[in-house]
């Protein structure tokens, strides 16, 4: 398990859940300070994700990129992969594919989160699912040509209507028979949605690609009521290797958040 830390660089999710807020070389220097080895970039566009712009940055402070959100596409530009209006879903999933194509010159895959349809749809959700599958089917063969592979994130109930649980995302790759997608398995929205976290690991272990490493309240790890060594010995039996990222609120602020993140997963 390889610890990474969010760095959110839109605005317009200041008040989000990520740990640093005050820039690409200001969250790489904080992230490197805590003892991280990787960063998670909330980015507005991929042009934010640039090469010549990211690489010094992560190059200075001997980080890598861990993994690249998609979620300003709905934040700051209102697209969704389910929208009624067909411009808008094919504006939506070139924004996707351009984050794709950005990240994976990093290795770093693309996250789709609220870019899946929210708490409520401008269709039949059976309509939506169709679309999402057709759309993630499509991006996780983009990701694929590029080496990299596409990460599905269940959100809770008060996000979204389409994929809320592991169950969810597992059926919708099976359903459409889709290769180069795995899982992003968030602790916070697992412990709202979710019979057991560590049953649910297990269950689906060979389907995990990037975990959302986030206590109970959203705050770093070991700061709710989330107990962490079961989620730590499930990810062990699976043999997960991948990165444990902390998408959490910087409290009580960024540098404790992350400094928190990294002794929970020396547990
Ligand atoms: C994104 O990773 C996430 O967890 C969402 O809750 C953001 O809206
Ligand atoms: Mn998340």
């Amino acid at each position: 398990m390889r610890p990474a830390v969010t760095v959110c660089l839109v605005p317009q999710a200041a008040r989000g859940p990520f740990v640093f807020h005050g820039g690409l070389e200001e969250g790489c220097a904080r992230a490197q300070a805590a003892g991280f080895g990787a960063v998670e970039v909330f980015a507005p566009g991929p042009e934010a994700l640039e090469e010549g712009h990211m690489r010094p940055a992560l190059e200075r402070h001997g980080l890598q990129l861990a993994a690249v959100g998609t979620g300003a596409g709905w934040v700051v530009h209102k697209l969704s992969l389910v929208s009624a209006d067909a411009a808008i879903r094919g504006r939506a999933r070139e924004f996707i594919r351009g984050i794709i194509t950005a990240g994976a010159k990093f290795g770093a895959p693309a996250i789709l989160g609220s870019m899946q349809g929210g708490a409520t749809l401008e269709v039949e959700r059976e309509q939506a699912m169709d679309w999402l599958g057709e759309a993630v089917a499509e991006l996780s063969a983009h990701a694929r040509s590029l080496g990299t592979f596409f990460l599905l994130e269940p959100l809770n109930r008060y996000e979204t209507v389409m994929l809320r649980t592991v169950s969810d995302a597992a059926d919708l790759i099976s359903r459409h028979g889709i290769t180069g997608c795995k899982v992003l398995a968030d602790l916070f929205h697992m412990n709202i949605e979710e019979a057991s976290i560590d049953g649910t690991l297990r269950q689906h272990g060979s389907l995990i690609g990037h975990v959302h490493w986030a206590d109970s309240n959203r705050r770093a790890m070991g700061f709710g009521h989330t107990p962490i060594r079961p989620i730590l010995q499930a990810l062990k039996d699976i043999g997960y290797t991948g990165y444990c990222s902390a998408e959490v609120f910087p409290l009580p602020d960024g540098d404790e958040a992350a400094r928190q993140t990294v002794r929970s997963l020396e547990w």
